[in-house]
């Protein structure tokens, strides 16, 4: 009987709990499942998911314990919580037992539903700290310099270091930790086995400040007896070239932080006993070359298979004839790190479109892509006998490859074939190149269709978005948003991932960041170049036009002395940060970024008179004056000092609600003064009666000024779109800054005339001061200059200039800049989904937002839109066909959160929801009339929202 009652209260217990339905998913630390970490406080996440409506989290509890079996005992030895009444599920900060290196610990957690009802534990998930002292670090850094290696001529290319040592291992092993750092790049090989399949590491940092290593798993890779361990290294970002030293005559053009590439490395095995082994990089490791002959980022690899030591990074290799290596130290108070982001991997495999063959007996391949990344080959051949590759975004008339806007990126690849009877595999270690054509010569015959695969290359970044229409040339402009973010999300946020460049620029990485949110998740990517950004900010206070930026010994630009500080570039460190916070509801990245940010403010300051204006001038002492401005625009300029005022404002504001938000209320109330005050000066100063205005004559001729010859304007679409979004104006400047936008935007034609800085906001604009037709117009336009264009022309990618290539005229910038693969003006992507299909924040982290799509009128080739943004609050979704007479808004509204959905409507008599008539649903949380429409409150659930006409 009791047994009987036992049971059956038991079997009540766990009905009762089954029947809450909440459960926590995707549980992650610092932004990343399962991860090494060396963040003492990582900050935990998680996303639910329930059936039920309107369904949220009343409290949670989180256990941190020492092991899996204590977790699944429901233990927090680590640290427990208890139940914590929030609806927070995401930046909780660990603040349990303090964790010391090496220590793994296993997580879950549950929460109370919307009746405060307890649902389920989530999986287990754990982390595991790295190294977190210095002293932790037993191996030193080794290398080998083959400089004098180097064939003579117009590039300086050593070969690549190999570098073996074996250990012996004679107890069984528990675990196996792998703790890698290179200056440079870096192939670890256990026993024959290459480590990881992460490319670039240990990515392109300040090396002076800062250098990351990485750490993985090794147990598997381990034998009893003797092991060997094996690296090849290049000389990458840290000794190899970089961006346009040798096209502007620097004197020095590579090797801006070393002259060799340099690895660390140390294995730590810990036996079924419980002792330890550390075997690590030191003066006991030998030298020698290899097969790869030549590698470097932009000019390529040579691979000559007939060097191969077979068998030199496995046992059972005599490793004799090889030589000891280099020794180096520590460098006083640069930091050792673990990486922040995510490794850059091969993220899409791409077969052959079509391979033809040039009366010159060379081939171009065609992936019908452009990207970024490596090639793998296929072949059977004799020894000797040398393949050699070149790369390309577009053809020539004739057929052949574009090379000549790769400037002095010599982007080759040559493979010279060891000869095996059964063929033989091979891609590339240390290069990548941006291309869509391959030019193949050495062929001797006609190739077999799959004798090469694209290997598109990326830092692998989850994806977040997605955005599907019935305009295929829109489908098409956001296919190629999506490629070409891909392409230069590549450890640094790029301009370009071609041409001799492919530098962290700021002002694309600034107009682009919260484009690039609706893309991927890119918290720690970001993370991490926000790290760079700060460690490169000049004593001055301004941050640089591109981070990392390598200086020379007298302080200066290493690869361009000229290479400053610009308006609308330097902003970034400010702009980067907030969007972080924005998307993510990353506060911490505020804290950590507020010194720096302050000191770029105070600069800012000095640039400013005293009344808080920047007026015309104020940049004079740059190169070019006045900054890069509103790069790639369209006739006249905008007057570079005018953005400058305006960007002033906008960190102003940005940095207001920033410090509001981490609770420094009184740089809050500084700077929430100090944006009324630039307010103010800007309207005396540049504005007249209600039209911007500038003082021309100071600019005189132009000179030193980009583009100044064109004249500079202050009545302009880039300054309208830029002061209405920034929120500069009040009425009715705001209102009549929207009618100066549109009549600009008709004045030419439906055209747009803006750059890198006004085209960004220029849809956002439009939409917020009544003109989303025109920016339907813009969008959908397929005439120059527009993204539309493009795609007509064949781009698979978003170009660097609105007339990249020209029908009827052809590459008329070719040898100049002339990028392909250019993300700053697929900034358009933002108002997609913010606009389009109306998915925007209400709080930073999307724990409130708006679903408030812009319908666009009948006459436009565009009836229906789908958007899903997968939030860090989780799957959002909004969908709209206008197509029919019933007209449907289909919405997907994550647990936790509350969407306000906006229907444009003059009543609501004929709106259903989910079957039912709207103003009857007892799913809605509430119903305002607003403007033109309703706003609805929605909780948790799929809607189907029906007008019937
Ligand atoms: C170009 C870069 C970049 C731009 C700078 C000013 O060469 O490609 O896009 O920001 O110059």
């Amino acid at each position: 009987m009791i047994r009987y009652l036992i049971c059956s209260c038991l079997l009540h217990v766990s009905l009762f709990t089954l029947a809450v339905d909440i459960t926590p998913v995707n549980l992650r630390a610092e932004y990343k499942n399962n991860p090494f970490l060396d963040e003492k406080s990582p900050r935990l996440s998680w996303e639910l998911v329930s059936k039920k409506y309107n369904q949220y989290q009343s409290a949670y509890q989180v256990i941190v314990a020492s092991s899996l079996e204590e977790l699944n005992r429901d233990e927090g030895d680590i640290w427990d919580t208890g139940k914590v009444i929030s609806s927070q599920t995401n930046q909780i900060a660990y603040v349990g037992k303090e964790l010391k290196s090496r220590q793994q610990v296993w997580w879950k957690v549950r929460v109370w539903d919307a009746d405060d009802k307890a649902g389920k534990w989530s999986e287990a998930n754990f982390w595991e700290m790295g190294l977190l002292a210095d002293t932790d670090w037993k191996a030193t850094w080794i290398g080998y310099d083959l400089n004098d290696h180097a064939k003579l001529g117009k590039y300086h290319l050593p070969p690549s270091p190999y570098l073996r040592n074996e250990a012996e291992i004679t107890k069984k092993v528990r675990t196996a930790r792998l703790y890698i750092s290179s200056l440079g790049l870096h192939e670890f090989y256990i026993n024959g086995n290459k480590i990881g399949r992460d490319y670039f590491a240990s990515g392109w940092t300040d090396y002076d400040k800062r250098v990351y290593y990485n750490a993985y798993d090794v147990t598997s890779y381990l034998q009893n007896g003797t092991n060997v361990f094996g690296a090849v290294l290049s000389d990458g970002w840290y000794s190899g070239y970089l961006g346009y030293a040798l096209l502007v005559g620097t004197e020095k053009v590579r090797g801006y932080y070393g002259d060799i590439p340099l690895l660390k490395a140390q294995v730590e095995l810990t036996f079924e006993d419980g002792s330890r082994q550390v075997i690590s990089t030191g003066a006991d490791w030998k030298a020698s070359t290899g097969a790869i002959t030549e590698s470097d980022l932009l000019q390529g690899e040579r691979h000559d298979a007939t060097k191969e030591r077979l068998g030199w990074n496995n046992v059972n290799f005599n490793d004799d004839g090889w030589l000891s290596v280099q020794v180096f130290g520590e460098k006083e108070g640069r930091k050792l790190q673990l990486y922040p982001s995510q490794p850059v991997r091969v993220v899409n495999e791409l077969p052959i479109k079509t391979i033809k063959r040039l009366d010159n007996g060379k081939y171009i391949i065609d992936f019908g892509q452009n990207f970024a990344g490596i090639i793998r080959l296929k072949i059977k051949g004799k020894p000797n006998d040398s393949l050699v590759f070149r790369y390309g975004e577009m053809l020539h008339p004739n057929g052949t490859l574009v090379t000549e806007n790769l400037r002095t990126a010599r982007a080759t690849d040559t493979y010279v074939l060891k000869g095996d009877p059964r063929g033989e595999e091979w891609s590339p270690s240390f290069t990548f190149h941006g291309f869509q054509f391959v030019e193949v010569s050495g062929l001797t015959e006609m190739p077999k269709a799959d004798f090469l695969v694209g290997l598109a290359m990326s830092s692998d970044l989850e994806t977040a978005g997605h955005l599907e229409t019935d305009n295929s040339v829109l489908n098409q402009i956001y296919s190629n948003i999506v490629w070409t973010q891909r392409a230069n999300y590549l450890d640094v946020p790029t301009d370009c991932p071609q041409r001799d460049e492919r530098l962290g620029w700021t002002a694309d990485a600034q107009v682009y960041i919260r484009s690039a949110t609706y893309n991927n998740d890119i918290a720690a990517f970001h993370t991490k170049w926000i790290q760079d950004l700060n460690d490169s900010q000049w004593p001055n206070g301004a941050f640089p036009v591109y981070a990392p930026m390598p200086v020379d010994g007298n302080g200066k630009a290493a690869i361009r002395a000229s290479d400053t500080y610009s308006p609308g570039w330097s902003e970034a460190g400010i702009i980067c940060t907030y969007e972080i916070f924005r998307a993510y509801n990353d506060t911490r990245i505020v804290e950590k970024s507020l010194p720096y940010m302050v000191k770029f403010m105070d600069f800012l300051k000095s640039k400013a008179d005293s009344d808080g204006v920047i007026r015309e001038g104020s940049f004079e002492e740059i190169s070019p004056k006045g900054g890069f401005g509103d790069w790639l625009s369209v006739g006249k300029k905008t007057s570079p000092d005018l953005l400058a005022a305006m960007y002033y404002f906008h960190c102003a504001r940005l940095m207001e609600e920033m410090c509001a938000a981490i609770g420094e209320a009184d740089f809050a109330l500084t700077y929430s003064e100090l944006s009324s005050s630039i307010k103010d000066a800007i309207m005396n100063h540049y504005m007249q009666d209600g039209a911007f205005k500038i003082d021309a004559a100071s600019y005189g001729n132009g000179e030193g000024y980009v583009e100044g010859q064109n004249g500079f304007a202050g009545h302009t679409q880039t300054s309208y779109a830029n002061a209405i979004y920034m929120h500069l104006l009040d009425e009715p400047d705001f209102r009549l800054a929207g009618r100066f936008l549109r009549e600009l935007v008709e004045q030419h034609d439906d055209k747009l005339t803006t750059g890198f800085l006004g085209f960004k906001p220029l849809l956002p604009a439009l939409s917020m001061t009544g003109s989303t037709d025109k920016a339907y117009k813009l969008l959908l336009s397929t005439e120059y200059p527009s993204l539309g264009y493009e795609v007509v022309n064949g781009a698979t990618s978003i170009w660097e200039r609105w007339d990249s290539y020209i029908k009827g005229e052809g590459f008329v910038h070719n040898a100049s800049m002339n990028s392909f693969s250019h993300y700053a003006f697929g900034a358009v992507n933002e108002w997609m989904f913010e606009n389009m299909v109306g998915i925007k924040p209400i709080e930073s982290g999307f724990r409130t937002f708006f679903i408030r799509p812009e319908i666009p009128s009948p006459d436009i080739q565009l009836k229906k839109a789908s958007g899903a943004y997968h939030s860090i609050a989780g799957m959002i979704k909004s969908a709209w066909d206008y197509s029919g007479a019933r007209k449907t808004h289909s919405l997907g509204i994550p647990v936790n959160t509350t969407a306000y959905f906006y229907l444009e409507s003059p009543s609501l008599d004929r709106v259903y929801l989910n079957g039912k008539v709207i103003t009857e649903s007892k799913l809605v949380k509430d119903i305002k009339h607003e403007g033109n429409g309703f706003k609805i409150a929605l909780g948790s659930g799929t809607y189907e929202i029906v007008i019937h006409e």
